[in-house]
């Protein structure tokens, strides 16, 4: 399916941002100063203040006393407007600042000045009493007259006063020349690798001849040795590279390292027991991200917060949301569910990808051979139901079922049994910002065909799940999935619109057979229904490669209909050769990672690294497990758990992208709530959660001021301001979750 090209294109944030890399600016160009009368010489024209806020002139600074007692930092500002910005052109913002007392951050943006207020650039330094001179390059991501630079000063419960000086916007300066931190040039796992299972790293060198290595306990003393495999140039990182397997050592212990070409890296264990804290901490995510309820200190020390969009000002959802203009004349109670993201945003077919990748982790502990429900028990999570006798995985994941319940067209409509698109803000909102905290008008989107089938395949997947504990709650789902197949099946063809990315998401997909496949293989399955069988095995799907390089997805679900198809027992005529289409995909992907000198079983055509890559890797190393569940074959399990390497440091940038996990981990994804970069009083993301990853298309303009002409692994950044690299998202955690569960359940293998 061809729609993740055009989707990118209602990218979030900024509808204008680029597809592709923006080509490098030219620093020959000249250079333009975009900021009028920034050294004040001539008086506070033309800045202007929020009526709450005085400026003045103070030793040819312009100072603003910031009142105390104001919410958001835009709710108190200074600043310019009439700013031209040209789309692709790289700007200089400078300024010296100080703030008394100690310790304001005003968030300083370049945006527009006009309704929705689009932030193309933002950064939040910490100013101080004496002062400093603060400097940073960004790309603009649009053309417009209607500029402004803002420096917002609200926020604080008590008074403060800001200063000013020199404050500069110059167009056509050379984009930054970022070069990150990469540390060692040997690359590992910086969590563990499991006592009995594959153990590789890659070491960065020009050298082309074998080289020798050691790897060394925590006391320093090589207990093996042996020779580098050169491997050469890594096109997914342009790197020169060499491998080692060290695979034959297999005691446990802790603070091991590996040493070659003069080289010691960042140091492991090798012991099953981080995977097992994993597995818990990867879906422990979820109750943070939840919206309706207020989130426990007791549960998530540093994580309490008010309930998100109940009703309660200065929420105006989610309890009685209406549609868009023109879309319906009802409306509804879709409070609870998961935030999608970093967004506030909640999104009918992503919180369906999200949701029955948990529910296929539960189901899987129950058939597979490695598989051990019990991790995955009541009281496992440490969520408000622990104690209810329900598996936590299958709690948590009911959260967001009763939310996509929810979504539905209610009976007597036109489009009864449709589901909603999505339900989110009118505008985008800015960061940091509490779910409860958020003043925007919240609406309901047009139904879809896609959310509809997402809602008729979970829901189905659901009924069969929770029937041994909530009779009534699986006869519920079912009679929604029935009723959601049956819309859909009346509205073939209701997609959701490229266009419709202003405030959220646009999460659009122009094509639906995939999620009629998936959603027929889940009621398929949960009720052996023949008209489900008959629509399968008409289906072309049925027979297609539904994996791919890049695997499946939230807009690519058929994937999803055949593994389930491949493993939950059931007798669909043929089955074996459904089974033997995700052995011969595993096999692809096995191939992929065996040539792949960072070992991983992704390498995307073009070497174009896709939004939210870590996922789609962490995906294509589930099929590969499956393979494994369904053969026993060891290369399958190997491969999968070898998978897991590049997530947690054996990569170009040498770190891991699961927070709390590895020496150097991504801890600043883009998130409104956990903005500890932002707002030291806010938490960073908790332990447990993954950065969406490198993408080649750098959306944001905080990675395309940094990132320019990088090539793949190196197009990521752990900053709160690289929403296009550096997101968290409810259907990456899912992958992890499953993978974490896969790795922790081989043990010591
Ligand atoms: O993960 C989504 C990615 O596949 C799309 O290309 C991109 C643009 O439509 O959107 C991503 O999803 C974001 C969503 O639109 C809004 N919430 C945050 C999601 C993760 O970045």
């Amino acid at each position: 399916m061809i729609r993740r090209r055009l989707s990118a294109l209602a990218v979030m944030a900024l509808a204008a941002a680029t597809l592709t890399a923006v080509p490098v600016g030219k620093a020959t160009a000249d250079e333009v100063e975009q900021v009028r009368n920034g050294s004040f010489a001539t008086g506070m024209d033309p800045w202007w203040t929020t009526t709450n806020v005085t400026g003045e002139l103070s030793d040819g600074m312009l100072c603003a006393n910031v009142p105390g007692g104001t919410t958001n930092r835009w709710d108190a500002a200074v600043g310019q407007n009439d700013i031209a910005l040209v789309k692709g052109d790289s700007y200089r913002l400078s300024f010296k600042a100080s703030g008394s007392p100690e310790g304001h951050v005003p968030r300083v943006i370049v945006g527009l000045s006009v309704s929705p207020y689009d932030t193309y650039y933002e950064v939040s330094p910490q100013v101080s009493v004496s002062g400093n001179t603060y400097s940073y390059t960004f790309t603009s991501p649009v053309d417009t007259v209607q500029g402004q630079v803002g420096f917002q000063v609200g926020g604080s419960a008590d008074p403060w006063r800001f200063c000013m000086d020199d404050v500069s916007l110059v167009g056509g300066v050379p984009p930054e020349v970022y070069e990150p931190d990469t540390g060692p040039r040997m690359r590992v796992n910086q969590v563990a690798y499991l006592p009995a299972g594959p153990k590789n790293a890659t070491l960065v060198t020009t050298a082309t001849e074998r080289l020798p290595w050691q790897l060394k306990d925590a006391a320093g003393t090589t207990v093996a040795h042996g020779r580098t495999v050169p491997r050469g140039e890594d096109a997914s990182s342009g790197q020169h590279v060499q491998s080692i397997d060290f695979s034959s050592y297999r005691k446990r212990g802790r603070g091991f390292t590996l040493v070659a070409d003069g080289e010691t890296s960042r140091p492991f264990d090798i012991s099953p027991v981080p995977y097992g804290q994993l597995r818990a901490d990867a879906l422990k995510y979820y109750y943070t991200q939840r919206s309706g309820i207020e989130i426990s200190d007791a549960l998530r020390p540093g994580y309490a917060r008010p309930a998100g969009h109940v009703g309660t000002a200065p929420n105006k959802g989610d309890v009685d949301v209406p549609c868009q203009p023109g879309v319906c004349d009802y409306r509804l109670d879709v409070s609870g569910g998961w935030y999608d993201a970093g967004d506030h945003g909640k999104y009918v077919v992503n919180g369906g990808v999200a949701t029955w990748q948990l529910l296929n982790e539960y189901e899987r502990s129950r058939w597979a051979r490695t598989g051990q429900p019990a991790k995955l028990g009541d009281g496992t999570l440490a969520i408000p139901e622990s104690g209810n006798k329900v598996p936590d995985i299958l709690d948590e994941a009911r959260w967001e079922l009763e939310f996509l319940l929810k979504m539905q067209v209610p009976q007597g409509e036109p489009l009864a049994g449709m589901a909603h698109h999505k339900i989110h803000d009118v505008n985008w909102t800015g960061l940091p910002l509490l779910p409860s905290d958020d003043p925007q008008q919240r609406e309901l989107h047009p139904p879809s065909t896609q959310a509809t089938l997402n809602l008729a395949a979970t829901a189905a997947q659901a009924a069969r799940l929770y029937r041994p504990y909530d009779r009534a709650f699986a006869s519920r789902a079912l009679k929604a999935a029935e009723s959601a197949w049956a819309a859909a099946e009346a509205h073939p063809e209701m997609y959701p619109s490229e266009s419709d990315g202003i405030g959220g998401g646009a999460y659009s997909d122009s094509d639906a057979k995939d999620e009629f496949y998936w959603a027929a293989a889940e009621l398929y399955l949960t009720t052996g229904g023949k008209q489900f069988a008959d629509y399968l095995l008409a289906s072309p799907l049925h027979t297609a490669d539904v994996f791919g390089a890049t695997g499946f997805d939230w807009g690519r679900t058929a994937a999803l209909g055949r593994l389930d198809l491949a493993t939950v027992p059931n007798r669909l005529p043929g089955r074996d050769r459904v089974r033997r289409s995700v052995v011969k995909a595993a096999d692809t992907y096995l191939a992929t990672l065996d040539a792949h000198p960072y070992g991983l079983p992704y390498a995307p055509a073009g070497n174009s690294y896709d939004w939210g890559s870590n996922s789609q890797i962490l995906n294509n190393a589930l099929v590969i497990a499956e393979a494994y569940d369904i053969t026993g074959r060891t290369a399958y399990r190997d491969g999968a758990v070898q998978s897991m390497d590049y997530i947690l440091g054996r990569n170009a940038l040498n770190q891991s992208y699961v927070t709390g996990y590895g020496e150097v981990a991504s801890h600043n994804e883009h998130s409104r709530w956990y903005a500890h970069e932002l707002d030291q009083a806010l938490p960073n993301p908790p332990k447990g959660t993954l950065a969406g990853g490198a993408n080649s298309s750098i959306q944001d303009p905080y990675a395309q001021g940094k990132l320019q002409g990088c090539v793949g692994q190196f197009c990521y950044i752990d900053d709160i301001q690289s929403w296009s690299t550096n997101e968290t998202a409810i259907n990456w955690n899912a992958a992890l979750a499953w993978m974490a569960a896969f790795v922790a359940d081989q043990g010591d293998s």
